[in-house]
């Protein structure tokens, strides 16, 4: 009988002599013989009685790999799942001239009552087993037959029986980043893996086949991942071995697990699906006369994929496809300056937005958050190509997208740690300097509104805090970003300054900030009377913008009710009162006659009361700084979890392109200059029109480069140049330092 059932287990018998063995307590394979010998590790003291998963064989993980993590719904079940530890049934088995097949099946009516509850999905697995002489097929179909969609990992838990774990080399895997559990840390593997100590590593994305050459005698075996992406690679070693009461503690030695299957991330399954499958061929090492197996594409993965036709778009086709703007015609608008939204970031994204630079900084492994149109956020994004990132930006469209830091393990893979070990480890220094916090002494807008009056607490900002991080800090790689509206960000680049850790940002906060206090404290500039070198710096900064921007733009002391922001910091009631009698008194003088009468005022009071030199002296230069130095929001800085909208956005309010300013340029930036994509849209067409397509250049111009986006992005890759010449140096001084050392 090529399949015989005894008891609790199903028998394949080939008629080459190859067999196999599968127990229904979890569907586990607990025997592969081929060429009479056994290649599964089964433990001596696995327990196979039904009580508890089986040690060895190759237990079916289904349908969470690991712990879940809460809130997720396989939080609350056990480790690995509930197949390897359900009673399955065997559906049919047959066979065929080159193979025996059994096939076993477990559904939702046949788990626990407390599995049930903890997974509440109707779903049904069936499990093939094919055994042909020299390979053993494993597949397994998950079908969701219920209602409601679910996400699930599956994995082939494969315990391989090799001579002996010191000799023993894993081939396949060479060039691939992986998660290591025992590290807590994402590494990138370099060359065959062997092992010398705990191995629990996660490799995602495997594009080849594995091969498990024994090296201590001939033979191995090889392993095809067929529709499956993922690759767990596990040995306890002394100190698990030794913690596993249903392993012993030398059998480290006698077993590898190399597990394929789909941990990294979950896989959804809408009702009535049945889309995804795992499958799996194993067969013994080519010395042994090995055949390949082409690798097969995964079901319900192919969406993806579409999008790659998306990006190689020339402008022609473009035209003919979705752009009625592009018929050189201006937009026909919704609303005031043109088109929804939507259709306007459609359009940027394919045109206008400068992937190339925009991944090169990125490069550095940075982490995006998409912002969907309906305000779906998707965190954690990370791409290892251009192509991914292109794709995924015109798939999802999204109405903006902030970047994050750098993790010590690819967001993706963070499921698969204790949340504690997933740790953010680099991000740009930043600062986010928003006009709102300005509104209690700008009189000229409110709110999100800005113009060029108010513009210059931005300029004032950028100025101070550019000089501190260079003269002060030393660092060079600072980009300045128009936020789209009422502000802007500040990106230190530097690697020094992307590994600040959050005490360290702290601290540089602390050292900037001087306004202090909530919108109910008065007086929120309280300096020492001698100050300290870079704020004497920024004093001098302030004191060129101070009478411009106080008095011409803000007209603080043209009103009353503006001028009382002023006299109320005046804790001297006599001065106060009498200054304020003479400004109501002509209230038309000018502001700087105005000023000067305050700075009279107090010279004279301290004059008289030489007590108050304390409390009146340094006052006046503090309404200066209160009245124009940068007022940073602090969180965004101080965290390096924070994420920061990100430059080349097109702010959802606005649908102005979140330009870099040019420190040099600070001083003549206008927020209403950057532009929107209507008029990316109609300088394309302008330049199109007036440049025929014969003209070599234009054809090689990419679409920003025609518009007036050029200048923006082109400053861009000036400051990405200056940055990777730093990394590139950083990199020659860590390998001399490392080369110095090998003596
Ligand atoms: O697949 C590797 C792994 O997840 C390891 O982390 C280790 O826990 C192993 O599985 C065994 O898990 P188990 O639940 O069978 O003890």
């Amino acid at each position: 009988m090529p399949v015989s059932l005894q008891s609790n287990k199903a028998i394949l018998t080939h008629p080459s002599g190859a067999s196999a063995e599968v127990y229904l307590y979890g569907a586990t394979l607990t025997s592969w013989k081929v060429a009479n010998k056994e290649r599964i590790f089964v433990s001596e003291k696995a327990i196979l009685d039904g009580s508890k998963a089986i040690r060895g064989g190759i237990p079916l993980v289904f349908p969470v790999f690991g712990k879940g993590k809460a809130p997720h719904v396989t939080a609350a079940l056990p480790q690995h799942g509930f197949a390897r530890i359900s009673q399955w049934k065997l559906l049919i088995s047959s066979d065929d001239a080159n193979t025996v097949t059994a096939e076993f099946g477990l559904d939702h009516t046949l788990i626990s009552e407390e599995n049930r509850k903890l997974w509440p999905f109707d779903f049904s697995l069936v499990y093939t087993v094919k055994l042909a002489a020299e390979t053993i097929e494993t597949k397994l179909r998950v079908h969701n037959v219920g209602d409601k969609s679910f996400d699930f990992n599956t994995l082939l838990h494969t315990y391989f029986l090799i001579p002996d774990a010191s000799k023993v080399k894993v081939v396949g895997l060479s060039g691939v980043d992986y998660v290591d559990k025992v590290l807590a840390t994402t590494v990138h593997q370099e060359g065959d893996i062997v092992l010398e100590g705990e191995v629990d590593s996660v490799y995602a994305n495997v594009k080849s086949d594995v091969q498990i050459p024994y090296v201590a005698e001939e033979g191995g075996v090889q392993v095809h991942l067929k529709g499956l992406s993922d690759v767990v690679v596990w040995n306890p070693w002394v100190g698990k071995a030794a913690a596993m009461a249903d392993f012993g503690n030398d059998e480290f030695r006698k077993m590898i697990c190399v597990e394929a299957g789909q941990v990294a991330e979950f896989i959804a399954l809408a009702a009535g699906g049945q889309a995804a499958m795992s499958d799996m061929d194993i067969d013994h090492d080519p010395r042994e006369g090995q055949r390949t197996v082409e690798a097969g594409q995964p079901e319900g993965q192919i969406e993806k994929d579409d999008l790659d036709h998306l990006f190689d778009l020339d402008d022609s086709e473009l035209d003919k496809v979705d752009n009625p703007w592009m018929t050189g015609a201006k937009p026909i608008s919704s609303n005031a300056d043109g088109g929804d939204i939507h259709q306007q970031l459609m359009l940027y994204y394919r045109h206008f937005f400068p992937f190339k630079p925009f991944f090169q900084w990125l490069n550095y492994d940075s982490k995006i958050c998409w912002t969907l149109m309906d305000e779906t956020f998707i965190r954690f994004q990370s791409y290892r190509t251009l192509e991914e990132f292109k794709n995924d930006m015109i798939r999802l469209n999204p109405a903006k997208f902030d970047l994050g830091a750098i993790y010590n393990i690819r967001p993706k893979d963070r499921h698969m740690v204790r949340p504690a070990a997933f740790i953010p480890v680099a991000k740009e220094m930043v600062f986010d300097i928003d006009m709102t916090d300005y509104d209690e002494i700008r009189t000229c807008c409110k709110g999100a509104d800005v113009c060029n009056k108010c513009w210059e607490f931005m300029t004032v900002a950028m100025k101070i805090i550019d000089v501190a991080m260079k003269d002060d800090f030393g660092f060079k790689h600072i980009l300045w970003v128009y936020s789209g509206r009422r502000g802007i960000h500040c990106w230190i680049a530097d690697e020094r300054a992307r590994k600040l850790n959050n005490d360290q940002r702290k601290a540089i906060v602390s050292y900037l900030e001087v306004i202090k206090g909530g919108t109910q404290q008065g007086r929120k500039v309280k300096l020492p009377n001698t100050l300290h070198p870079s704020l004497s710096r920024s004093f001098e900064t302030i004191q060129e913008h101070f009478r411009n921007l106080v008095f011409e733009s803000q007209e603080i002391l043209s009103e009353p009710e503006n001028w009382e922001k002023i006299l109320t910091l005046i804790p001297d009631e006599g001065v106060q009162a009498r200054i304020r009698r003479s400004w109501e008194d002509s209230p038309n003088r000018a502001p700087s006659l105005k000023w000067t009468e305050l700075l009279d005022s107090i010279g004279n009071e301290i004059a008289q009361h030489s007590a108050k030199r304390q409390a009146l002296e340094h006052l006046p230069r503090d309404i200066m700084f209160q009245f124009t130095y940068p007022r940073l929001d602090d969180k965004v800085s101080t965290n390096i979890n924070h994420l920061l909208k990100s430059p080349f956005c097109v702010h959802p309010k606005t649908g102005r392109v979140c330009v870099p300013i040019p420190i040099e340029d600070c001083e003549d930036f206008d927020p209403s200059s950057p532009p929107t994509v209507p008029q990316l849209v109609q300088e394309l067409n302008q330049y199109d029109a007036t440049h025929p397509t014969s003209d070599d250049d234009s054809n090689r111009l990419q679409d920003w480069q025609k518009t007036s986006l050029r200048k923006h992005v082109e400053y861009f890759e000036r400051f990405l140049k200056g940055l990777s010449h730093e990394t590139r140096e950083n990199k020659l001084k860590d390998g001399a330092s490392s080369k110095s050392l090998d003596f």
